[in-house]
């Protein structure tokens, strides 16, 4: 593996709690993810990406961490996380953690010390406690402000249950480097970190966001990055949801972070001009920088690809999720296919969510009292939420729990699923999951980080050709359209009359 392992490596997010379910008790653990390694590398991923694994009441999927240098006893021990990294080597993959520096638990040993000690107290001041709450909202919905017994407020950008660390505190930034140290002396390869652009905060501006991207988060990056140099191939991978490319870039000066997501690329409508004017300015971003760029259609927080390419509107917009909205479920899974064989394409890195393979859609009809998104709970129960694209994955079978492992599982599977279990799907040449597993093949083979170079195809048609020679062509229009001269058709993601590539399918050629 090349030194800089992350700039054209195929990364794939494992949402634990509903991977695989390794001691039956219907929620996914280390267990499972361990026995299912095997599935990973015969997929041809170069590295998996957690979803936060430590000790936590769950009151945000495990977002709200209560110890960040241990293991829930839902998913296992830290001997079991420390054999998953050795196994996941021997395969050749690398593994990414998920640290969530912005806040913590409000079960932390550090919380919980903080409401002891009371106003005043050095160990308030590792939080924001004020003694009037500001007018800020909570991401989630509601306030971001709740008072504690003896009438002090404290900061939470999220839920409650997940108060905002205090990075103006010294005692914050030393914990932090011991957390990052503590999982590299591990032999983690990665961080995700978590809400990184809104660590900061600006409460004398009178900006209802005094949080997002305040400059003094630049200092605390160059920090983990001097750290992470201490050790061989580390990097880091910044959740910063922000639209201003320059701004965005900053994060990913050369004494900053690694990579960060690309989720201007997710949010694209299907759309050819928005779709290349994203590319572009993506590559135009990250060039000057040497940072590779990252393409991302799905994660654990956003509805699922199939989902949203089979709506009438086709982007996505967390203020606005559109859940339930109705969607072409045969057309989101045709543009879903096509999607992922451009988005594999491009140079850089690509991140699939777990499931993106199986083609699973978003799941809109979990009975409500089942839902434990905090986002569902602090709308007013307006906002159903993210668990559609949690719901644990379908390995095998007729009927839930489809392999996944206990019943129930913590989120109920459709009955449907049977037709889309991994099972079903291995032995099927034209599945979702053999899409993936021969593109991941071949872009392995072929691609990676480099460059692209633009073909003029016609206005619904995004063409390009990649360094290596292979070219890939992407028909997001409503007529077929005349394949370029090629010698051979590498892979499709749906069936080619001869030379014309029908709507809404794409092409690699050579
Ligand atoms: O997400 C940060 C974030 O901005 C998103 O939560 C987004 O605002 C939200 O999903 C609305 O669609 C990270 C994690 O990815 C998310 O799962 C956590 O809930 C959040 O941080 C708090 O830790």
């Amino acid at each position: 593996m090349p030194e800089t392992w992350w700039r054209g490596a195929a990364i794939y997010q494992v949402y634990l709690r509903s991977f695989a379910d390794g001691n039956g008790d219907g929620t996914g653990d280390l267990a499972g993810l361990r026995a299912r390694l095997p599935y990973l590398a015969d997929l041809g991923i170069d590295a998996i990406w957690l979803n936060p694994w430590y000790p936590s009441p769950m009151a945000d999927g495990g977002y709200d961490v209560a110890d960040y240098r241990g293991i829930d006893p839902a998913f296992g021990s830290l001997h079991e996380a420390e054999r998953f990294i050795e196994e996941a080597h021997e395969l050749g993959i690398r593994v990414i953690i998920d640290v969530v520096p912005n806040h913590t638990s409000d079960q932390s040993e550090w919380f919980r010390q903080a409401l002891a000690a009371g106003p005043g107290s050095p160990e308030r001041q590792r939080f924001w406690f004020r003694d009037e709450p500001g007018d800020w909202k909570s991401i989630f919905g509601g306030p971001a402000w709740t008072q504690v017994p003896d009438g002090q407020w404290y900061l939470h950008l999220f839920a409650p249950e997940q108060p905002d660390f205090n990075w103006t505190n010294p005692e914050v930034h030393e914990y932090f480097h011991e957390v990052l140290r503590f999982w590299f002396d591990r032999g983690v390869d990665g961080i995700r970190i978590d809400s990184a652009a809104v660590l900061v905060k600006d409460f004398d501006g009178g900006d209802p966001d005094g949080y997002t991207d305040r400059p003094e988060v630049h200092d605390i990056y160059r920090s983990w990055r001097r750290l992470s140099e201490e050790y061989d191939d580390r990097m880091f991978i910044g959740e910063v949801w922000f639209p201003d490319q320059e701004r965005f870039a900053r994060y990913l000066r050369p004494d900053e972070l690694h990579t960060a997501f690309n989720f201007d690329f997710l949010a694209c409508p299907w759309d050819p001009a928005a779709l290349r004017h994203s590319i572009e300015q993506t590559l135009a971003t990250h060039a000057p920088l040497g940072a590779p760029p990252t393409w991302v259609l799905s994660n654990h927080d956003v509805a699922r690809v199939v989902t949203r390419y089979g709506r009438e509107d086709t982007s996505w917009d967390h203020g606005d999720r559109r859940d339930g909205v109705p969607s072409d479920l045969e057309l989101g899974y045709r543009r879903a296919r096509a999607a992922a064989l451009l988005a594999m394409a491009l140079p850089g890195g690509v991140y699939i969510y777990q499931g993106e393979e199986l083609g699973l859609p978003e799941v809109e009809d979990i009975p409500d009292e089942l839902r434990q998104d905090p986002m569902w709970h602090r709308s007013g129960h307006t906002v159903p939420g993210r668990d559609g694209c949690r719901v644990p994955m379908p390995w095998s079978g007729e009927d839930p729990p489809f392999g996944f492992g206990g019943q129930p599982t913590w989120l109920p599977q459709p009955e449907d699923w049977r037709k889309l279990t991994v099972e079903a799907q291995s032995g099927d040449l034209g599945s979702m999951l053999n899409l993936y597993r021969t593109a991941l093949r071949l872009r392995r083979e072929r691609l990676g980080d480099g460059a692209l170079t633009w073909l003029d195809l016609g206005p619904r048609v995004l063409a390009f050709t990649r360094d290596s020679g292979l070219t890939c062509v992407v028909n997001l229009g409503e007529e077929p359209v005349r394949l370029p001269a090629h010698e051979e058709i590498l892979l499709t993601s749906g069936s080619v009359d001869g030379h014309d590539l029908p709507p809404d399918t794409a092409a690699w050629l050579v």
